[in-house]
């Protein structure tokens, strides 16, 4: 597939990347002013890959995200203030600002920080989409650093002897923390895919129609046949690990920034991107305006 961004999008879809993106932002520049606390791990430079596949995605499946998880979140529900009344403690919060940043629970969606903890649970949710008989099926995001945990293999074998219909979405960022995927990961992530015979397709392109054009009948399959499926998104994330952490060098980055799909759709298209981005501006300022007022969520150890 061809790694420029060369189609014009619609523009709901502008909407979801740039509201990604700029939540994003917003979240270090609270860290910076010391409004948030506990940690974070924005998925900048990833946001492309959960709006490609949301409208691929029915109210009957089940997504299971991770630790870098905003960007599922907002490509799935659009509603950043619930999300970040959660990230802030504050009243609405979306699990009454327990969850946080990485655990997260709102109709058929699951996020969790221990990584190989969600693939097992997704395999069994899998299952019961088969028996349901809806066409539901069940989603998993997983990064190539959690290819170190034993649990994903377990699952893929389940998953694969059962034929279950379960997608995992892997993006591939190639480091995890601090640690490139090339020092830690023996083979690549297809072999051991296709040591279980499962299917698999690799995507390396930023555009976002032309991502659905390759990925909708394989997903279809999924649905279908219930059959596993593995999507291996080659991609970058722009920022660090999680705020201060980025080990990577000025080199790298800079590589990473040129091919950042928001320059390049800018470059491309800039009057719809500037109109869109005025839009999400607004709605991201009334939304940290009508958060930010709200009294802290109150809960003790005893609540129900
Ligand atoms: C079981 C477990 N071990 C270690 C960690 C600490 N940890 C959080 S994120 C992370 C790296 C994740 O890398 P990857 O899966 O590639 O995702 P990325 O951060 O690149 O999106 C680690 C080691 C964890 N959350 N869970």
């Amino acid at each position: 597939m061809n790694t420029l961004i060369y189609s014009e999008l619609q523009d709901s879809d502008l909407f979801s990347l740039l509201l990604i993106r700029h939540f994003e932002r917003l979240l270090l520049t609270l860290f910076g002013e010391g409004k948030l606390h506990g940690t974070t791990h924005t998925c900048l430079g990833q946001e492309y890959i959960p709006v490609s596949l949301s409208t691929l995605f029915t109210e009957y499946d089940f997504l299971f995200s991770h630790h870098r998880g905003h960007g599922h979140y907002l490509a799935r529900f659009r509603d950043p203030a619930s999300l970040l009344a959660e990230i802030m403690g504050r009243t609405g919060a979306l699990c009454n600002g327990i969850g946080g940043s990485q655990h997260l629970f709102r109709d058929h969606y699951l996020s969790t920080g221990v990584q190989g903890e969600n693939l097992p649970v997704a395999v069994g949710v899998a299952l019961h989409a088969k028996r349901e008989e809806r066409g539901g099926i069940a989603v998993v995001y997983l990064g190539d650093g959690t290819w170190g945990e034993g649990t994903t293999y377990e699952a893929l074998n389940i998953a694969q002897l059962w034929q279950v219909p379960l997608l995992v979405v892997v993006e591939n960022n190639g480091i995890a923390q601090s640690t490139p995927t090339s020092i830690q990961m023996a083979g690549t992530i297809e072999e051991r895919v296709r040591a279980f015979h499962i299917d698999y397709v690799k995507v390396t392109s930023l555009d976002i129609p032309t991502i659905r054009t390759e990925v909708a009948p394989r997903i279809h399959h999924v649905r279908t046949l219930c059959a596993p499926l593995v999507i291996e998104f080659v991609t970058h994330r722009l920022g660090p690990h999680s705020k201060g952490d980025d080990t990577r060098d000025q080199e790298t980055l800079r590589a990473i920034q040129e091919n950042d799909w928001y320059g390049l759709y800018q470059r491309r298209f800039p009057d719809q991107l500037e109109r869109i981005e005025q839009d999400v501006r607004h709605e991201l300022a009334d939304v940290i305006a009508q958060v930010e007022q709200r009294p802290l969520v109150q809960w003790s150890c005893t609540d129900e």
